[in-house]
């Protein structure tokens, strides 16, 4: 199980913060999805040979956020 932390930007609100959470918590492979508005962070917890970093980061990215 591989931890990362992303650095995510254009959240702002609770909507936001369900997108994120929402489009990475559905990917095959990610374990677990940590978004906070505070720090503008996603903490992701997943699979590297299942699903990977890119593939994480594009789904963040498909929600209208950009990932730093
Ligand atoms: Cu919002």
């Amino acid at each position: 199980m591989t931890s990362k932390i992303l650095n995510v930007e254009g959240m702002s609100c609770d909507h936001c913060k369900m997108a994120v959470t929402k489009a990475v918590g559905s990917l095959e492979g990610v374990e677990s999805v940590e978004v906070s508005l505070e720090s503008n962070t996603a903490t992701v917890e997943f699979e590297e040979s299942r699903v990977p970093l890119d593939t994480i980061k594009q789904a963040i990215e498909a929600q209208g956020y950009d990932v730093v």
